[in-house]
This record gives structure tokens, sequence and C-alpha cells, in this order.
């Protein structure tokens, strides 16, 4: 798919230093990277485009921009790939459901996104995949896996065996019952009858009557399943193994434990060094989702005129891990510091912005500290706003440069 175009990142001095993130399957920081300087293969899960883009959606993938942003600094060349889950069951029930091509609503809901991201500065994946042009690839996956015994076929539909991974469990260490439970809630399908473990997930879905399918070789025709579709495209386009993998923190499981025991038996662990997650964003105190048609839209407040710099602030607040409510306080905040920031900015002289480019820089590196981050740009802001002799000139440039190229944020 084309991607969305970005800006470019303004040029800082120097260079930041290593960059930790949380794992998920350690349950610790640890650095994102093999080693300083060597190159970082990201795989971040991208959207299922039956809907316009919220703010959680926003948030998330805001947060994985600034982890490509600090990786870029820090010297990385950042490999960075995005699914769009452009066939799938959710799609395809909004496209009945509203009487229109499922293939229409994807591109709609896809492009709307890319204009999202831009807006956003949202730097773009290297590669953006979908769903149905990774069939291909994903045949013969299926087929691999069934060969070495990982996968089997029930009535037609083929399911991957999640005894053939001995890791598996490791990415979330969820319980068996709260797996039964989430996997039940996130698109699996535990009492169908036939399976050898109700764990056990769909990797091809055999034709339905009314559905759309494609070629499967051996496998008959049909549509791929969700976890496969991802690390698919990422071994096609990352390799086997990859440094992260990331995405919402409602991905833990069953999609990436899922993903993380497909790639498994395809070309042995660790499918990913790091699974990172972002929290989840609710809407004044209450889950935001398209079922409860309690969304902000990055679209909608584009529309209403609202500042992208601010919209991108308002995340920004927000430790990515936490999970935390969008409210219209905290845009109204956001707005006000885009108009606090600018105004410091657009002056000629300013205190010494040299610390506030290693105190955001050390902040990012540390576990995408934004809030921690934003607070000292907003210390250097205040000093800016008192009379000083020792004002240096092009300092306001240098921190509208940091904010810019580290953060995001164009003012
Ligand atoms: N296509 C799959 C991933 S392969 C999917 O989950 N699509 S999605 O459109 O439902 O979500 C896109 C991304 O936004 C995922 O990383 C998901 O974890 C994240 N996300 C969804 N809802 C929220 C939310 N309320 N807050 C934060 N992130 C969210
Ligand atoms: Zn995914």
């Amino acid at each position: 798919m084309q991607t969305w175009t970005a800006r470019p990142v303004p040029a800082l001095p120097g260079a930041g230093g290593t960059v930790r993130v949380h794992d998920t399957a350690a349950g610790a920081l640890a650095p994102v990277a093999e080693a300083p300087g060597a190159p970082v293969r990201m795989y971040v899960c991208g959207i299922t485009p039956y809907d316009a883009t919220h703010m959680g959606h926003a948030a998330t993938y805001v947060a994985f921009d600034l982890l490509h942003r600090v990786l870029l600094d820090a010297g990385h060349a950042v490999h960075y790939v995005q699914n769009v889950t452009d066939v799938d069951d959710p799609l395809l029930e909004r496209a009945t459901a509203t009487g229109v091509d499922w293939r229409h609503l994807a591109d709609v809901e896809t492009a709307l996104f890319a204009t999202d991201m831009a807006a956003l500065d949202v730097l773009p994946p290297q590669e953006w995949v979908g769903a149905v042009e990774a069939i291909p690839s994903i045949v013969p996956a299926v087929e691999a896996l069934v060969a070495a015994g990982a996968a089997y076929a029930v009535e037609g539909d083929v399911y991957f065996s999640v005894a053939a991974d001995p890791r598996f469990g490791e990415v979330s260490h969820l319980g068996r019952e709260q797996m039964l439970a989430l996997f039940a809630e996130r698109g699996g399908d535990p009492d169908r009858e036939g399976k050898r473990d109700p764990l056990d997930a769909l990797l091809w879905r055999a034709h339905r009557e009314g559905e759309p399918s494609w070629d499967g070789a051996s496998l008959g025709p049909g549509r791929p399943g969700w976890h496969v579709e991802c690390v698919v495209i990422a071994r096609d386009h990352l390799g086997p193994h990859i440094d992260v993998q990331g995405g919402g923190s409602d991905l833990v499981f069953p999609h990436h434990e899922m993903g993380a025991a497909h790639g498994h038996a395809l070309d042995g662990p660790p499918f990913a060094r790091r699974y990172v997650h972002a929290g989840m964003v609710g809407l004044e105190g209450t889950k935001m989702s398209k079922s409860r048609g309690n969304l902000v839209l990055v679209s909608r407040l584009r529309a209403q005129g609202t500042d992208p710099a601010a919209i991108r602030l308002a995340l920004l607040a927000h430790h990515y891990r936490s999970d935390w409510s969008w409210s219209t306080a905290g845009m109204a905040e956001a707005t006000a510091r885009a108009v606090r920031w600018r105004q410091a900015l657009a002056r000629r002289h300013g205190p010494d912005a040299r610390p506030v480019l290693a105190a955001v820089r050390e902040r990012l590196a540390d576990d995408l500290d934004a809030p921690g981050a934003l607070a000292a740009v907003d210390a250097w802001v205040a000093a800016s706003e008192e009379p000083a002799d020792d004002a240096v000139e092009g300092a306001p440039d240098l921190v509208a440069r940091t904010v810019g190229a580290l953060l995001g944020v164009r003012l």
C-alpha cells in the first residue's frame, strides 16, 4: 500500500543514548536494539479499517512514532513495517451491516487513517502491507506449519496447535482461565468442536458462502486467520527474527502470544526480542469502543479545526503504557500548551537549549517518558518568559528542532 508522507525530521546536534523500553515478555525494561548503532526491525500492528481512527489508535501509533524517532536519533537505521487487516470478520461484518462493499470500506478507512497519521506527523512505515496482498505468502507458511505437524484441519479450516510451541504463554504470562476468557472475547473460538486444544487459533478459514476467498493451494479456497497475517508480513519484510513487535495492550493476548507461537514453530525462537504495548485509551472514564459509539475521531477533531500539534501534545501528556481517558479538559490543556510553546519558540533569544535537548533525549530513552520530556520543555518555556541577561541567540530554534525531531510536535 501507498504510505503517507511525513515532514523531514529536523537535524539535531549529537546523538541520543541507549533506548530502553518495557518488554511485556520480560516484564522489565530492556534495550530495544541488539547493540549500539545496530539496525532495528520494528513491526507494529496496523488498523482493521472498518471505522475511522480514534484517539486510542492515535495514541498507540504516536507511542511507536516516539520509539521510531528516538531510535533514529540514537543512530539506528529503523526498518518499520506495519500491516492493514484489510480482510477479517469485523470488517466483513461492518460492510454487510452497512451495505457497502468490504473492499470499498477498507479503502476509504485506510486512506482516512493515512491522512490522520500525516496530520499527526507520524513517520510512515517503510512497508505498509495489506492482509490481502500477503495471501500468496500466508498460504505457503500455513502449509509449512501443517507439514511440521504444528497445524491441522477441522472440517476444512486449518488451526494452529498451541502445543507445537513449548514457549506458548511466555509473552503474556497469563493463566489458562484468563487465556480462555480473552481468547473468546477477542476473536477466538474456544468452543469449536474438533480442536485439539480450545486455544488453538485459526490459520486458514475455508470458503463460506457470501465470504470472499482466495486460492489456498493445498489448503483449498479460503481466507487467512488474523495472527498468521502479522507473522508472515513481518518475516517477509523483516526476516524471521525481529526486534520489536508492537501494538496496544489489547493485542498481548491472544494476538501477540499466538503470533510468537506461529513464528517459533516456523523459524525457531525468538520471534521478537521485545514485545512493546501501549495502554488503552478510554473516553471521559469509559472504554472507547466502536460498539459503544463513544469515539473521538482524529478526523473529526481536525475537521473542527483543532490544531494537530495540540492533539499530539494531548496524547503525549500521558505515558504510553498507562491506561487513560481522553477528555475535553485534556485537549484544552494541550491547546494552551501549544499556544505558550509557540510564543516562546518564535523568539530569537532564550535560555540555553542544550540542557533541554539532553533532558528530552534522556526522558524518551527511558521507556518513552513523554510526560517527563514535556515537563523539561515546559520548564525551559517558563524560564524563557522571564527577562534574562544571558539569553542565547538561536536557543528557541534548537528547542523547536528538539520538539519537532523527538516529540514530532511542529509549532
Ligand atoms: N488490525 C489489528 C492488529 S493486526 C487491530 O487490532 N486493529 S485495530 O484497528 O483494532 O487497532 C489498531 C491499533 O490500535 C492496535 O495496535 C490496537 O491495539 C490499538 N488500539 C485499539 N483500541 C485502542 C484504545 N482504545 N487505546 C489504545 N490503543 C488502541
Ligand atoms: Zn497484528
